[in-house]
C-alpha cells in the first residue's frame, strides 16, 4: 500500500505537536482509549496513555530508578515493554515470558534502573500488531549525566497509520495477507515533533523513533548541518555524516546539528520527497553555540571476546513468495514457528555469541533482541554499531555479536509486528552468573 501524497500534505498542514508531558521518574501510565487527529478535523478512536497518543514522554537520568504503575483501562489485556532498556528480566513486559498480561482494570508496577543514556521507547507487547497499531506507545528518554549542550532537545515520533476516509483506523489488524507480506503498512505518514519552531543557528538534538508496526522509513532531513551521534540509543564512537538515514520499525536515530533553514523530515518516494513534518526556523540565534559535534559519552557494556564462544545461525524463512519451510505458521526461524517450550539457545552469563542472521525470504526483517544490545558486524569483519534492532533486507544476511550478560528469558523476534504474530519469534535463556 502506497502512502498518498494528498493525505500526507493534508497531515502536514494539520499535524499537531507531540504531547510532551515530561513525566517524572515516579509516575502512572494509564492505558486507555483516546481520540487523536490523524486526518484534519476528524477524530480517530485510538489507544494511548494518559489521554494522548503517543503517550507522554518519560525522561529519567542515566542510572536513575524508574517506577511506573501501569494502570490498564484499555478494555483488553496489555503489558508495557521498555524497548532497548537493558533492564532486569521481570520488568521486560512480555506476557507469557516475563509476566502475565495485565487484565483490564488491573495494574502492574514496573520498577527498574536505566543503565544507558539514550533514546528509547515504550510500547504494548500484548497483541502488539494491533495495540501498537492503535497507538499504545510513547517515548522514553534517558538523559546523560552531562548531556551535550544544545538549544533544543526534540523528540520526533514517526509512524504511518492506515485510516479510512472518515478518519477511523482501518480494521483487519490480524490480516493474513499483511502478515505474509510486509506487514500492516499505513496510508498516512507522520513525524510528530515535540517542538514546532527553532531559530536559525540553533543547535538541536533530534531524537527520531520509528513506532510503526511495519514500515521502514528512509528519512532525508533538510535544514540542518551536523552529525548522527547515536543509533538505537547507543552512541557512535565516531559521529557520522547525516546521509542515508534509514529507520526500520522500532529503530532510533539521534542527530545533533545546527539549523540552517526550516527543518524538514522528508520521506523519499519515486515521485519526490514527501514532507512528513516541518519545524519552522524563525528569527536568528544571535549567539549560536557552534563548535565541533563530538561523540556522546561511550556506553559501558561488556566487551565481546576476540573469538566468539559460540557461533549460531538464525535463518528467516517463509512468507509470501518465500517457498517451503518446516514451521507451522507463515514465518519461521530455522523451520520453527513461534514460541516453543524450550529456548532457541541457552547461554551462560557473559558468553560472547556470534549469530549469522540469514534472510531467506522475499521481505525485509528487523530483528530485535530484548534485554541486550549487540554489535552489527561490518563487511570487513569489524565491530560496527551497537543496536537492539537490526534490519536485514530480503535475501541478505548479517552477523551480529552479543555478550549475553543479562540473566533471564529474552524474546528474539522480528519487529515487523505482523511477522512476529505469525511465527517469526523465539526466545533465548541467559543463565545467572555462578555464585
Ligand atoms: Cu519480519
Amino acid at each position: 500500500m502506497a502512502i498518498s501524497r494528498r493525505m500526507l500534505l493534508a497531515a502536514g498542514a494539520a499535524a499537531g505537536l507531540m504531547p510532551r508531558t515530561g513525566l517524572a521518574a515516579t509516575t502512572v501510565l494509564r492505558g486507555e482509549p483516546v481520540m487523536a487527529e490523524i486526518l484534519p478535523e476528524l477524530l480517530t478512536p485510538m489507544l494511548g496513555f494518559n489521554g494522548t497518543t503517543p503517550g507522554p514522554e518519560i525522561r529519567v537520568r542515566q542510572g536513575e530508578a524508574l517506577d511506573v504503575r501501569f494502570e490498564n483501562r484499555t478494555g483488553e489485556p496489555s503489558a508495557i515493554h521498555w524497548h532497548g532498556i537493558r533492564l532486569e528480566n521481570a520488568m521486560d513486559g512480555v506476557p507469557g515470558l516475563t509476566q502475565d498480561a495485565v487484565a483490564h482494570g488491573d495494574s502492574f508496577e514496573y520498577s527498574f534502573v536505566a543503565p544507558d543514556a539514550g533514546t528509547f521507547w515504550y510500547h504494548s507487547h500484548h497483541r502488539s500488531w494491533e495495540q501498537v497499531a492503535k497507538g499504545l506507545y510513547g517515548p522514553l528518554i534517558v538523559e546523560e549525566t552531562n548531556p551535550p549542550i544544545v538549544d533544543h532537545d526534540i523528540t520526533v515520533m514517526i509512524d504511518d497509520w492506515r485510516v479510512e476516509q472518515d478518519g477511523s483506523l482501518a480494521g483487519g489488524f490480524g490480516n493474513m495477507h499483511d502478515f505474509a507480506h510486509a506487514g500492516r503498512l499505513g496510508n498516512q505518514g507522520e513525524a510528530l515533533a515535540s517542538r514546532s519552531e527553532v531559530r536559525l543557528g540553533d543547535r538541536v538534538r533530534l531524537r527520531m523513533i520509528n513506532a510503526a508496526t511495519a514500515r521502514t522509513f528512509p528519512m532525508e532531513i533538510a535544514g540542518i548541518e551536523g552529525r548522527i551521534v547515536a543509533l538505537d540509543g547507543m552512541p557512535l564512537r565516531d559521529p557520522e555524516e547525516i546521509a542515508d538515514i534509514v529507520l526500520a520499525s522500532a529503530q532510533r536515530v539521534d542527530v545533533i546539528a545546527d539549523v540552517t533553514g526550516d527543518v524538514m523530515f522528508n520521506f523519499p518516494t519515486a515521485d519526490g520527497p514527501l514532507e512528513l513534518s516541518r519545524i519552522k526556523a524563525v528569527v536568528e540565534n544571535a549567539f549560536p553555540l557552534g563548535g565541533e559535534i563530538g561523540p556522546l559519552p561511550p556506553p559501558v557494556l561488556a566487551r565481546p571476546s576476540d573469538v566468539s564462544d559460540r557461533e549460531l545461525s538464525l535463518r528467516m524463512q517463509g512468507g509470501a513468495m518465500g517457498g517451503r519451510h518446516a514451521g507451522e505458521d507463515i514465518w519461521s526461524f530455522n523451520g520453527v514457528s513461534g514460541m516453543q517450550q524450550e529456548p532457541w539457545a541457552t547461554f551462560r552469563s557473559g558468553e560472547t555469541v556470534r549469530i549469522a542472521l540469514v534472510n531467506e525470504t522475499a521481505f525485509a526483517h528487523n530483528i530485535h533482541l530484548h534485554g541486550h544490545h549487540f554489535y552489527e558486524i561490518s563487511a570487513d569483519g569489524s565491530l560496527g554499531a551497537l543496536r537492539d534492532t537490526t534490519l536485514i533486507n530480503a535475501g541478505e544476511s548479517r552477523a551480529i555479536v552479543c555478550v549475553f550478560d543479562n540473566p533471564g528469558n529474552w524474546l528474539l523476534h522480528c519487529h515487523t509486528l505482523g511477522h512476529q504474530a505469525s511465527g517469526m519469534k523465539t526466545w533465548v535463556e541467559v543463565k545467572p552468573p555462578p555464585v
